[in-house]
């Protein structure tokens, strides 16, 4: 079936910044479409995000520029395509943008039509969208990667680490690490607003804290998850995003709330000390994307019971997991869709990370939309994890929710193999 227009115009993500949503219709009237998310904390090898930057309009953050190239000059290209060529319609419009990161058209506009493309066509084929994207052989319900705490960047350096999350690594089903989550975050609340310690939340719905000290978290974690009723590194393992090339000046790391600079080895020291003091299952970003030395060491060290994602340090670009897999820098990819930009390329990341025996962990923004597609694209590749915030605000439990209705809708047919898909890269260390 092939594609008879395209249309894009200005929506508004869970942060109220503007962003883009684009409607693929076909020849018969079927449509698709596709929301863009943003990122806060974002790498500098990300494909690129094009804002209007006019001080004037929208406080420079309209999306304005990169829906007229979509109107322009995607459109004239893809109409009459047949909307099953995923690869090709996203290779046009790499070849038609023409630079690397994709700066000339926009990433937001690309992946919007490519999301919307791949959504007209499991429409088209009367499908559920994993099974689309995943040619009909994705069954795997994701563990998730809940945060608790939020910092960094998503909560005005309330604290230096961006995220602490939760990872249900004893849950025997998809509905009980939901249960354990929520358990832990209201009882992590509870304990923070008895402390006086609770601001509010933060932009990805974990708590906003207020405290003198980057391990004051561990200890609210802690003491959440045991008050829960549950025991810390058997039931729960601790889960942390560092987002350390936030931290990093190209010599020194910094936490602005204690005042500290560390060198690259006392960092270094630092993670591995809170790798070895609490049950911490995955770490991401314990360094900075060019901090290569102390990601390379941290892996061989600790890369046998700890899960090490690259996020800044990947950016979902082939490339740059290839030189990482070359080079053992990590062990798992944290996987996100606009950092490429197209849906065929973020596949192929998937791929490649599973093919070389590494865990990709499927994640959403820190400004987000209503929309679902990274379930669809976890099921459908089988990627076994997900990592969309906290339990809280719509943006995110409607990813958590998306997950029941697709494990509802494949039946019997659904697995969930929880805290067991870390053996994948546990053993062979
Ligand atoms: C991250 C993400 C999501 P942002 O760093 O992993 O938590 O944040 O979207 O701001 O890059
Ligand atoms: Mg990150």
């Amino acid at each position: 079936m092939k594609i008879k227009n395209i249309d894009a115009y200005q929506i508004y993500d869970s942060r109220g910044f503007p962003t883009i949503e684009v409607e693929v219709l076909l020849e018969n009237g079927v449509k698709g479409y596709g929301l863009v998310p943003s990122g806060a904390s974002t790498g500098q090898f990300e494909a690129l995000e094009l804002r209007d930057e006019d001080k004037n309009l929208f406080r420079g953050k309209s999306v304005y520029k990169a829906i007229l190239n979509i109107k322009n000059e995607i459109t004239p290209l893809l109409i009459g395509e047949s909307v099953f060529e995923q690869e090709t319609i996203d290779q046009k419009m790499i070849d038609l943008d023409g630079t690397q990161n994709k700066s000339r058209l926009g990433a937001n506009a690309i992946l919007g039509v490519s999301m919307a493309v791949a959504k007209a066509a499991a429409n088209e084929n009367g499908i559920p969208l994993y099974e689309y994207l995943g040619n009909g052989e994705g069954n795997l319900i994701p563990l998730n990667e809940i945060q608790i705490l939020g910092g960094g960047a998503h909560a005005d350096w309330a604290i230096d680490i961006q995220d602490f999350l939760v990872i249900a690594i004893g849950a025997k089903t998809y509905e009980e690490t939901l249960e354990m989550t929520y358990n832990i975050y209201h009882t992590a609340g509870e304990i923070m607003k008895e402390r006086g310690k609770c601001v509010g939340i933060a932009d990805e719905g974990g708590w906003w804290p207020d405290y003198v000290s980057n391990e004051e978290p561990f200890e609210v974690l802690m003491e959440a998850i045991q008050r829960a009723g549950y025991i810390p590194g058997k039931d729960v393992g601790i889960s942390l995003d560092i987002a350390a090339s936030d931290l990093y000046d190209g010599e020194h790391y910094k936490f602005q709330l204690t005042n500290e600079t560390f060198t690259p080895k006392e960092f270094y020291n630092l993670m591995v000390l809170w790798c070895t003091e609490y049950p911490i299952i995955s770490i991401e970003d314990p360094f900075a994307d060019t901090d290569f030395e102390s990601w390379k060491q941290f892996t061989q060290e600790l890369g046998h019971r700890v899960q090490i994602i690259g996020d800044d340090l990947f950016t979902t670009n082939i490339k740059r997991i290839e030189q990482g897999i070359e080079e053992g820098l990590a062990n798992s990819v944290l996987i996100k869709l606009n950092q490429i930009g197209s849906v065929s390329e973020t596949i192929k990341a998937i791929r490649l990370t599973q093919k070389e025996g590494w865990l990709p962990v499927i994640s959403a923004r820190s400004g987000e939309t209503e929309d679902a597609f990274i379930c669809h694209l976890a099921v459908g590749t089988n990627a076994g994890q997900l990592k969309v915030g906290s339990f809280a605000r719509s943006e995110r439990m409607v990813k958590w929710n998306e997950n029941l209705r697709i494990q509802r809708s494949l039946g019997d047919s659904s697995k969930f193999i929880g805290g067991n898909i870390f053996q994948r890269i546990f053993k062979k260390n």
